[in-house]
């Protein structure tokens, strides 16, 4: 019903339009086409110095009232440059913007149709177009050239004492994981993934069903589920980031971060944490202050929901916590963790890692029993 409501209004509204044009053009007639010509000349003239005037104000406002809404200090050190680059952009669009918009609707009030005035005809100028092209070429330039260098310094190497986090996207929330003790993330295989227990596809057993290979770096990987992610304050962090399905994107809008995490080709990123949370909580003057991760790529229907939370912490902090942490293998199998307190029979009894078994976790299961 609002549809055919809507067209009848777009066709009355063309019908109006119509009919004034019509009704404009025997207003024309009968008062001569010249004289009519000059005196709309006249308005639209003034009509342009009033929308330069209004839109400029117009301007102002949109600044005033926004000002206060866009996002405080960067929250980390290179997220600093990506502020200052937008500055400059800011700067040096805002200054050629004045100008032009300036001029435009200027001239059309200033040289609007006078008459004993002919206009002038410029066919060609060599040197103004070479001056038109050469600055923007080379301000352009300037602006890549610090983006480039940008760019290259967050997605480069990171400092050797950085805290190497690998998060993936899934549809829909992500995983994060960290190396564990021997700082090496185990390789993982996407048909050994099972949401049960090995949401990452980890290769801690042989499997020679789908003709993989344990990894031993794997065994002690961190698998922190939930939507915190741990990071420290004051120390690089380095985030190697893949997706499980279709293209998702780690956006850090705190730290001025963006990565896509793309299926199949990890991406990395890394920047140092400037502030705590607590200490952010402080400054944003807001208890529920969190640094989020929004998925920044259209991902599916429940792309919305897709929400992390970093926890940028002091060392001391992390460590606490990490240390209440179990490598994800072990949380799975519980039989298999060798800090465990042993259970009333030998645990010795319990073989390593089935490396022959023909599903590692129809294997690990039948294991489980027999303990
Ligand atoms: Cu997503």
């Amino acid at each position: 019903m609002s549809l055919y409501f809507t067209i009848a209004v777009i066709i009355l509204v063309f019908v109006i339009i119509f009919q004034i044009a019509k009704a404009s053009e025997y207003v024309e007639i009968l008062k001569g086409e010249e004289k009519s010509r000059k005196q709309n000349n006249k308005v639209n003239g003034f009509l342009m110095i009033a929308f330069l005037i209004l839109g400029l104000i117009a301007v102002y406002w949109c600044h005033e009232i926004l000002k206060d809404r866009t996002l405080g200090e960067s929250a980390s050190v290179e997220g600093e440059k990506v502020d200052s680059m937008m500055y400059l952009t800011i700067v040096v669009t805002g200054i050629v913007f004045f100008i032009t918009q300036i001029l435009l609707f200027w001239f059309s009030y200033k040289y609007q149709e006078k008459e004993n005035r002919k206009a002038f005809f410029l066919a060609h100028n060599n040197r103004l177009e070479v001056i038109w092209t050469v600055i923007p070429a080379i301000v352009l330039t300037v602006l890549v050239v610090i983006g480039l260098r940008n760019w290259f310094l967050f997605t480069g190497e990171a400092p050797k004492n950085a805290l190497v986090v690998e998060i993936t996207g899934k549809q829909f929330n992500w995983i994060y994981r960290y190396a564990g003790q021997d700082n090496i993330f185990g390789k993982k295989y996407f048909r050994n993934i099972d949401d049960a227990n090995n949401s990452l596809g980890l290769l801690w057993e042989d499997n020679a069903l789908i003709n993989t290979k344990a990894d031993p770096a794997a065994i002690d990987d961190i698998v922190p589920g939930g939507n915190d992610v741990y990071v420290i304050k004051n120390r690089p962090v380095k985030l190697i980031i893949n997706s499980r399905d279709v293209i998702h994107d780690v956006g850090l809008n705190h730290f001025r971060m963006k990565m896509d995490a793309v299926p199949g080709i990890p991406t990395t990123l890394w920047f140092t944490p400037k502030f705590t949370t607590k200490e952010m909580k402080e400054r944003e003057n807001n208890p529920d202050f969190e640094y989020e991760i929004s998925c920044d790529q259209m991902c599916g229907n429940g792309h919305y929901s897709m929400k992390g939370i970093v926890k940028v912490v002091t060392q001391a902090e992390f460590d606490a916590w990490m240390s209440t942490q179990k490598p994800s293998y072990y949380v799975a199998f519980p039989d298999k963790d060798p800090t465990a307190i042993p259970a009333a029979t030998d645990s010795t009894a319990v073989p390593a890692p089935a490396t022959a078994g023909v599903n590692g976790t129809t294997a690990n299961k039948s294991t489980a029993k027999l303990n």
